[in-house]
């Protein structure tokens, strides 16, 4: 028995230890690179700092503040290099004040966007994430000449909220990410 549970301890620690850490952002001391981008087509940026009071690890988190204005779209994200891998995981967190439906996006180099609804399913509330590139399916305004998501053409990440385009009237509201881990199978 004694046996049987430490080959168990040693599959488990085996299994785990097989990710591999790309990247960890702990927005501590810094905003990591993310920024809310202005000025592409329709987009309103907001003010993205750390946040101290609100998070959900460490001491601090990344909270962007933002109007949804209607006709807009708020997009946040940063650069991304991923260097060779075929499968990335991306575990974070997330608290939305009012958009429940936001939209994750790895762009590739050319333009190709690759897309994945996420929908949480509370508000105001911290919630984990986690997801695997292959989730991401072609943006339906996209192209790709190999209609393929390649993670060495990928060289940005981007967070959207589109609700303003439903929007009749503008309303501030805010988004932190906390604990952003990207991870890949080993
Ligand atoms: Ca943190
Ligand atoms: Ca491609």
């Amino acid at each position: 028995m004694a046996k049987k549970l430490l080959t168990l301890f040693f599959l488990l620690f085996c299994s785990s230890a097989q990710a591999k850490s790309l990247d960890h952002w702990q927005f501590e001391t810094s905003l990591e690179g993310w920024i809310s981008p202005e000025g592409i087509n329709g987009v309103s940026a907001g003010t993205c700092n750390l946040s101290h009071r609100d998070f959900s690890e460490g001491k601090a988190s990344l909270a962007c503040l933002y109007k949804v204005t209607p006709g807009h779209i708020f997009a946040m994200g940063r650069e991304l290099n991923l260097g060779k891998q075929q499968v990335v995981f991306f575990e974070f967190q997330m608290k939305s004040l009012r958009t429940p439906q936001w939209y994750l996006s790895l762009e590739e180099k050319d333009g190709s966007s690759y897309v994945l609804p996420i929908e949480l399913s509370a508000l105001n509330q911290w919630q984990g994430l986690s997801i695997s590139s292959q989730m991401f399916k072609l943006g339906q305004d996209s192209y790709d000449e190999n209609k393929k998501l390649d993670l060495h053409q990928v060289d940005k990440i981007l967070l959207f909220d589109i609700s303003g385009l439903l929007a009749f009237e503008q309303s501030k509201t805010a988004v932190l990410i906390d604990d952003f881990k990207i991870k890949t199978p080993g």
